[in-house]
């Protein structure tokens, strides 16, 4: 049969490998999750127990991918930062992004009863797509988490104002807005303005919010031993020259290192990603 005479339809598939050298973000983000969020009443404007079911979802795929270098979400969406030099799946960009969206789908299913105790989950069921895309920079790819992170902090401080504006505040004699009022009245407003409504009408601190509601959360490997963990980078990922950035890892490296990334702790922390301190205090993760 493997000759057949119907064998040719093979040459109508594409070969979608991604290009060598660039870092490769899978990004993922829900189907209709404005609906859905609805459907299950999900806390306005964030759900504690919704990105906490995101983040664990995130944990579990981080673990399976040992490619992925760190992930970032917030809102209905992650995206996981593959290595430049990945060879997962000779890097073919449906595999990549189906293979994470999809264990992404399920984990999100799976776990939906430990977050959301007694609530059914029916049909249709959260589903997530996904899209590759590359950066040929790590300056780049800094870029793209900051603005990834720039953009959460922008939505947070805007929905926590409107939130609060269609709650009202009887305190400071505040009334209920309609959600079109309180758009209407938001529009063309700056930072300092939605700050200052906040502050004033509702006596919230924006700065004081949770962390995890403006920074979102990042999801990475932590090695228990950090002295083990530089040398072990320098050893097996963290070229010394150009040179031995060409040589690539024999097979006996790959796996170390492979089992060194599953033996080590997976953390999700709701920290800065835009400014330098967070990559100078953890440099191996995009070594
Ligand atoms: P899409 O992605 O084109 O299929 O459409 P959506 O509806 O998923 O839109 P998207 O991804 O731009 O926006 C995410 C929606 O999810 C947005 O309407 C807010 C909602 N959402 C996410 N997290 C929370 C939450 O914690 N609480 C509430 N109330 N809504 C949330
Ligand atoms: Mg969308
Ligand atoms: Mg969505
Ligand atoms: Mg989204
Ligand atoms: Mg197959």
């Amino acid at each position: 049969m493997a000759n057949s005479e119907f064998e040719y339809v093979r040459k109508f598939e594409e070969w979608d490998a991604l290009a060598p050298s660039n870092w490769i973000v899978v990004r993922i983000d829900g189907r209709g999750f404005s609906k859905f969020s609805k459907r299950q009443n999900f806390a306005k404007p964030n759900d504690r127990r919704a990105i906490d079911l995101m983040n664990a979802a995130a944990i579990e795929v981080v673990k399976q991918f040992t490619d992925i270098v760190i992930a970032y979400g917030q809102s209905d969406e992650y995206s996981f930062v593959l290595h430049e030099d990945c060879q997962l799946f000779e890097r073919r960009a449906a595999k990549l992004a189906t293979s994470i969206s999809t264990a992404f789908s399920v984990e999100y299913c799976m776990q939906w009863d430990a977050y959301f105790p007694g609530q059914v989950l029916d049909r249709p069921y959260p589903t997530f797509d996904g899209r590759c895309v590359l950066y040929p920079k790590k300056r780049i790819l800094r870029d793209y988490l900051s603005w990834r992170q720039a953009d959460c902090h922008v939505n947070n401080l805007y929905n926590t104002t409107f939130w609060n504006m269609v709650k009202g505040n009887p305190a400071t004699h505040t009334s209920p807005m309609t959600p079109t009022d309180a758009e209407l009245a938001l529009k063309g407003t700056f930072s300092a303005d939605k700050n200052e409504i906040l502050f004033k009408r509702f006596n919230i601190n924006y700065n004081a919010e949770d962390e995890i509601w403006k920074k979102g959360s990042v999801v990475y490997r932590k090695f228990e031993d950090k002295q083990t963990d530089t040398t072990a980078a320098q050893q097996f990922i963290k070229p010394t020259d150009d040179q031995a950035r060409k040589k690539p890892q024999s097979r006996t490296q790959m796996e170390k290192e492979k089992k060194r990334k599953q033996k080590a702790r997976v953390v999700v922390e709701h920290v800065d990603i835009i400014k330098d301190k967070f990559w100078l205090e953890n440099p191996w993760i995009l070594d």
